[in-house]
């Protein structure tokens, strides 16, 4: 595909037909603290290689769509101040203006499927956010679970949401939201939401036989697996709603907007939580990266 620079190990990769995992980047750009965020970039990516699959981490580099970095590129997208976050709507102008950003799960997924990769694993998705029906802010994510096909495999939603709203919203974009060997939709940093997930599956080759069967319908959507965070990992529900509400309050007193919120709540849970949400974040990454090369393998398997 044309514009888009891919990293010789993905290329080669995707020509034999082997399995790729895409990774996000706004993730490492915006949603993980320095210097953590290169040693988690690295840890997910060998995550997915022990697992038998390829990584192709996603991001725009001096104005190019970026399929897998280099060890260098990495280095220097995590230790960038000014990476931009890149969302479907930016991807233009960033493109002819040379920028230098992270790309949302929108944004990935768009370049993934451009690229033919058709598993992501990530941290959490955007969603509707609390009290969206006043400021109508509900994330680009969601759009384009409907409208591109590429599974993107989760924790859930990012901590901070309104979670029954987004799950509404993705029934009402016919989004398949998959519980993997859960009935409940997990909460990010916690196991239980009290929410119960729609569809339930419980290997990587039935959720392989779903999303092949879906294509070839012609269902050219994509896909969400929601992979609860590992048991020993997990935070108590009660506490975090504490610490989540407790942070919100922080941000409407402190009056952070825009693309501050969301590193200042991280900030504030962290401190919280004693450093045990970070923990959480790496650990439930990491099971979505192992997820998501089960996944890959067991498409590639059946191709
Ligand atoms: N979840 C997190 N941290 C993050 C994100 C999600 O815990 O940084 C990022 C993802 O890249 C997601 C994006 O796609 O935030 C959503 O941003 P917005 O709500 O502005 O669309
Ligand atoms: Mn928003």
């Amino acid at each position: 595909m044309t514009g888009l620079i891919f990293s010789e190990e993905v290329e080669t990769a995707l020509s034999d037909g082997r399995p790729v995992v895409a990774l996000e980047s706004t993730i490492l750009t915006h949603g993980l603290p320095q210097p953590e965020n290169l040693h988690i970039g690295r840890e997910i990516e060998a995550e997915i290689r022990d697992a038998g699959a390829v990584p192709a981490t996603i991001a725009v580099l001096d104005g190019t769509p970026r399929i897998g970095l280099s060890a260098p590129d990495l280095v220097r997208l995590c230790a960038m101040e000014d990476a931009v976050k890149l969302s479907r709507r930016d991807l233009g102008v960033a493109l002819s203006k040379g920028w230098t950003g992270g790309t949302t799960v929108a944004a990935t997924m768009i370049l993934a499927a451009k690229a033919g990769i058709e598993v992501f694993a990530t941290g959490g998705i955007g969603g509707v956010h609390r009290g969206a029906e006043l400021d109508f802010d509900i994330s680009a994510d969601l759009d384009e679970l409907a409208r591109t096909p590429v599974m993107v495999i989760s924790a859930g939603a990012k901590s901070i949401l309104d979670l029954p709203k987004t799950l509404e919203v993705l029934e009402t974009k016919g989004v398949p939201v998959i519980g993997y060997g859960t009935d409940e939709f997990p909460a990010f940093f916690c196991r239980a939401s009290g929410l119960r997930v729609p569809l339930r599956l419980d290997s990587p080759e039935e959720i392989a036989a779903a999303w092949r069967a879906g294509r070839d319908l012609g269902l050219d959507t994509g896909m969400l697996i929601a992979n609860p965070v590992p048991e020993e990992h997990a935070l108590d529900r009660a506490t975090m709603e504490r610490i989540i509400d407790d942070a919100l309050f922080e941000v409407k007193r402190t009056g952070a907007s825009g693309k501050q919120v969301t590193p200042y709540l991280l900030a504030q849970i962290r401190t919280a939580t004693g450093g045990a949400s970070l923990t959480a974040n790496i650990e439930l990454v990491r099971a979505n990266a192992r997820l998501g090369a089960g996944i890959a393998v067991a498409l590639s398997r059946s191709a």
